[in-house]
């Protein structure tokens, strides 16, 4: 008996040493997201929080609830407890440099995913995300395909003022549009990136001038579904009486494309777990990364969606 509780303990002590040097080799890492308003936000946050798991590392997060001040109190926060790296998905592009000096003065890397900041480059590890300016210039240049060289007027529906999306995706469409006299945005209003504000400004488009509206080009998937719903309340048929064009590819986008209510959408990748650790492990190791890693979008039109196409959608 004496000799089952003494080989017990001994067991249950070496599980125990076992359990805390793992914890304390364990690498945390603290990631702050801008909010979490839509699916595309929600997918990007699972994926960081999966990949953390997948590779051992304790993930802290925090929700800025689109406040980019909630943002910057988040990375003091991740400094203050010595984290060993953080993961930034910033709201605005300025602001940020007097809290990345801090974090670079404390030796904590920081990976910026999503959206790019106006910064010196050396305060960050990397920027890993999309070319919303192409994504800007292909939305504009299917609409044309599609409905030709005008007359059109475009109301477009603005993402998150200051954030980089929204201005990179306005600058690409009108890098396009300026070619042609006959296209212009008679109306543009933010409706920050979400689903009730991107239906309420619709809403106000429609009373304002509902049948001189030709097209709509929502800054995400998540408004144009918002404004699909105000256009069919407001008795015209989206897709059909006026074209709806947006970005990101986020499933329900692709379920609005099947039923012929959404015209044509650029994804956006969301998944940025893999690639996020991938750079922090090289920033780890001290290797040097390029600024920018670029990530691949494709483009769809509802014609080409079918279920095949949906269920293959990892978002
Ligand atoms: O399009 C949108 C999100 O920063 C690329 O922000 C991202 C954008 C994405 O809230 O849905």
């Amino acid at each position: 008996m004496k000799k089952v509780l003494i080989s017990t303990i001994t067991t249950l002590a070496f599980l125990c040493a076992v359990a805390i040097g793992a914890s304390a080799d364990q690498k945390i890492v603290g990631f702050s997201q801008v909010d979490n308003q839509n699916p595309w936000r929600l997918a990007e946050t699972e994926s960081i929080k999966s990949e953390a798991k997948a590779r051992g590392y304790k993930l802290k997060y925090s929700d800025g609830q689109a406040v980019q001040a909630n943002q910057i109190a988040a990375v003091r926060d991740f400094i203050a407890q010595g984290v060993d790296g953080i993961i930034l998905a910033p709201k605005t592009s300025t602001g940020w440099e007097p809290v990345l000096k801090e974090a670079q003065e404390a030796k904590i890397p920081v990976v910026l995913v999503d959206r790019d900041i106006e910064a010196p480059k050396d305060l960050v590890v990397t920027f890993i995300g999309s070319d919303f300016v192409l994504e800007g210039e292909m939305i504009a240049k299917m609409m044309i395909e599609d409905l030709g060289e005008g007359p059109l007027r475009v109301a477009e529906l603005q993402g998150q003022p200051g954030a980089d999306p929204t201005i990179d995706r306005k600058k690409g469409f009108e890098n396009i549009i300026n070619k042609y006299p006959k296209i212009e945005i008679t109306m543009s209003q933010t409706g920050e990136f979400n689903r009730t504000q991107g239906k309420q400004v619709m809403e106000a488009f429609l009373q304002a001038a509902g049948d001189e509206i030709d097209v709509v080009y929502a800054h995400n998937d998540d408004m144009a579904i918002g404004a699909i719903q105000a256009i069919k309340e407001y008795g015209k048929k989206p897709g059909k009486d006026i074209y709806v064009a947006s970005i990101d590819g986020v499933r329900d986008a692709f379920v609005a494309m099947m039923a012929g209510e959404l015209n044509s959408v650029v994804e956006c990748t969301p998944l940025m777990g893999p690639s996020a650790f991938d750079a922090m492990e090289a920033a780890w190791r001290g290797e040097e990364l390029p600024d920018w890693i670029v990530n691949k979008d494709d483009a769809f039109r509802s014609k080409d969606v079918d279920q095949t196409v949906l269920d293959s959608r990892k978002y």
